[in-house]
């Protein structure tokens, strides 16, 4: 058994994640980490392994560092994301028989009326900070409009999904931090999952429907929107930002989406395998199993990397290549399995609108200071990202 010492929550290493994920492919297909007494995997095959074998890597003990069958979470358990079968099953079909990508294509035009409005904006400013105002802002818009959510209070979707994802962690200062900076947010995201809270005819009100056809309570159905709010948000934010980093620090794949817009599908693929959003799950073993050749016990936790599997050169060629043109598809950046991520068309959608708007009207996208870090427990991303374009 190979053992590392290394800390995966330690603000240098979330700063700048890449030193670790090579030193964790390097040192083993499944290694243990000392500090946590968590095993772990960064190489593809592992990942990928572990994410289909859901009976034997499971969720229902949380998918972050907390063991729910040991410790009380910080919220109620997501009925998706921190479930297994049976129950996942049946709420997970529930989701899905509303995000029909029938209905994901009734969003298209507004996404992309909306990204026509932002670019226009930003290009008349010519400098701005490509975080707040314009990853932040586009997902800000159309997905609580799409949801359903009233016009106020919005600025509380950031501070809970800041929670949600530190608190996949240790209780380290990110995750302490966030919980204090997040005690609002918690009781307006509560308020705004009930049904009487959501617009009639957006996503969440057919949540409702649909929950209650299925035989949910009330408070389950409120539950399954929560859903919507903790993982719809943050996720396409920096996934976002991360693209806007990605181009301006490779002006050659800019030039080739410029000449290509119709390839921004393509590109926020690649975006999302190179500079994953979600760096890390975890999974809890139900049995003794082997995995990569290393024997774990029943009911240990296992951290998978989901980010350094996608930049493994045992599965990908220049894994460290930013590179438009590949086949990114088969990356584990959206999960695998069937708890692959339920909104990934979604997202798509957004990613894909909004970059093509980009390509079609800024030629110059160019860094006008250095990118700083947000660091967060799961979440690889920025805080600010000063650009110019023209
Ligand atoms: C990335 C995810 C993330 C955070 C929360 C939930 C899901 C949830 O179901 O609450 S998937």
């Amino acid at each position: 058994m190979i053992t590392l010492n290394d800390d995966p929550f330690a603000d240098d290493v979330l700063a700048d994640p890449l030193p670790l994920h090579r030193r964790l492919r390097d040192a083993g297909p499944v290694v243990y980490l000392d500090r946590y007494r968590v095993w772990a995997s960064g190489r593809a095959e592992e990942v990928a392994h572990a994410l289909n074998e859901p009976e034997t890597f499971c969720s229902s003990a949380g998918v972050g560092l907390t063991d729910f069958r040991k410790e009380t979470p910080w919220r109620p358990p997501s009925l998706l994301l921190e479930a297994d079968a049976p129950e996942h099953t049946r709420a997970r079909h529930t989701v899905t028989s509303v995000l029909t990508p029938k209905v994901v294509k009734t969003y298209r035009d507004t996404f992309a009326a909306e990204a026509e409005k932002l670019v226009a904006e930003l290009l008349a400013r010519g400098e701005f900070d490509a975080v707040p105002d314009f990853a932040e802002a586009f997902p800000l818009k159309v997905f609580p409009d799409a949801v359903g959510l009233p016009a106020e209070g919005r600025e509380h979707l950031l501070p809970y999904g800041s929670m949600v994802f530190n608190g996949f962690g240790p209780r380290n200062h990110l995750f302490t931090d966030a919980m204090e900076r997040g005690a609002r947010a918690r009781e307006w995201i509560a308020e705004h999952c009930r049904a009487e809270n959501l617009a009639p005819d957006g996503l969440g009100a057919r949540i409702h429907e649909a929950a209650a056809e299925a035989g949910f309570t009330p408070d389950e159905r409120a539950l399954l929107v929560r859903s919507f709010l903790s993982a719809g948000v943050d996720t396409t934010v920096h996934a976002l930002g991360n693209a806007v980093q990605c181009f301006a620090e490779h002006p050659d794949q800019w030039a080739a989406l410029r000449e290509k817009p119709e390839r921004s599908r393509a590109a926020f693929e690649e975006v999302v395998r190179f500079s994953s959003p979600v760096q890390t799950f975890f999974r809890t073993t139900t049995r003794d199993v082997e995995l990569g050749g290393e024997r774990l016990p029943a009911g240990e936790k296992v951290l998978l990397f989901l980010a350094a599997a996608n930049r493994d050169p045992r599965r990908w060629a220049d894994p460290d290549t930013f590179d438009i043109g590949r086949r990114a598809a088969g990356h584990v950046g959206f999960g695998s399995g069937v708890h692959a991520c339920v909104g990934q068309m979604f997202a798509r959608l957004e990613g894909e609108v909004l970059l093509a708007e980009l390509a079609r009207r800024v030629t110059t996208l160019e860094l006008a200071g250095p990118p700083r870090p947000q660091l967060s427990n799961t979440l690889r991303g920025l805080a600010s990202l000063p650009v110019r374009v023209r």
